[in-house]
């Protein structure tokens, strides 16, 4: 066995499960939605963590099928929560580099959109700074293509990357979201607590929208809601589930 081979089969062995992370207005308390997460397990009963396998995924191109199973499921996800009566709930999809990047990516959206019954504008597609600056003409023109149609976009891990503030001035991405890395820190580190700040303020006064990842604790939450930061994920208020999970839990709010 190699993970390779395994990976090669796990689609068609429907291996793969979608976990949901419930996402907070900060403001009110409201549900915004769920991001989607990946989850592999093996026939064997073995979890593989989706760090050890995307990378693999994307090396071997088995991303593109496995993102495309990844972006059908949350959509029809999505729909079903529309059509219990959540219909201002939006579902969040991490899109890899090379599925972004290929020719068919706008297609393959609109036509899971079409097929699933999907409201384009309950759609937002994570991607990270990377992703958008491999080739920033061409991620510029598809994300227009996309947002035309009313399909948002957030860009992932902020901070991670090689932070190209020229990014956040050219590609008209709608959301951005800052790396759990920094809302860990910021609580010890004045260095963390002032970078999620400024990047708070350049991102607001550029016409995008915040979201602070892997909030734990209140304290964080209380922080960011005085940052004026504008939604929040984490385990402190969810932790991934699975969609029957997520179904559930959604009743217990109303
Ligand atoms: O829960 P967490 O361990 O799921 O996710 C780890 C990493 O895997 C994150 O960086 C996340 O963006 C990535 N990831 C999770 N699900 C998907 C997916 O469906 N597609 C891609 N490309 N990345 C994913
Ligand atoms: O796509 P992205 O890289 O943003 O994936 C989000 C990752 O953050 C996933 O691996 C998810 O499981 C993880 N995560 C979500 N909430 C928390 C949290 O409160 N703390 C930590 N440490 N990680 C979290
Ligand atoms: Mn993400
Ligand atoms: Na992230």
């Amino acid at each position: 066995f190699t993970m390779e081979t395994g990976l090669r089969r796990a689609l068609d062995r429907g291996e793969f499960s979608l976990l949901f992370q419930p996402q907070f207005h900060l403001a009110t308390g409201e549900l915004y939605g769920a991001e989607a997460l990946l989850r592999w397990e093996t026939p064997e009963g073995r979890q593989i963590p989706p760090c050890e396998f995307i990378p693999l995924a994307e090396e071997t191109g088995l991303i593109i099928p496995i993102g495309q199973w990844v972006l059908e499921q949350a959509c029809l996800a999505c729909k079903r929560w529309y059509d219990n009566g959540h219909t201002s709930l939006i579902v969040s999809v991490n899109i890899s580099a090379l599925q972004f990047q290929s020719d068919l990516f706008p297609d393959a959206v609109r036509q899971v959109l079409r097929q699933t019954g999907t409201d384009p504008t309950r759609l937002c597609l994570e991607i990270t700074e990377y992703t958008a600056v491999q080739n920033l003409e061409r991620s510029i023109r598809i994300l227009k293509e996309l947002a035309g149609i009313g399909v948002k976009f957030a860009i992932d891990d902020f901070g991670t990357g090689q932070s190209q503030l020229v990014l956040l001035r050219k590609f008209p991405a709608h959301h951005i979201k800052i790396d759990t890395t920094f809302i860990r820190d910021m609580m010890e580190q004045p260095d963390d607590e002032a970078i999620v700040r400024a990047v708070i303020g350049l991102s607001h006064s550029l016409g995008l929208t915040v979201t602070a990842e892997g909030v734990e604790t209140e304290g964080q939450m209380h922080k960011l809601r005085q940052m004026n930061c504008d939604r929040i994920q984490g385990y402190y208020t969810g932790r991934p589930m699975t969609s029957s999970q997520f179904k559930a839990w959604t009743k217990r709010l109303n």
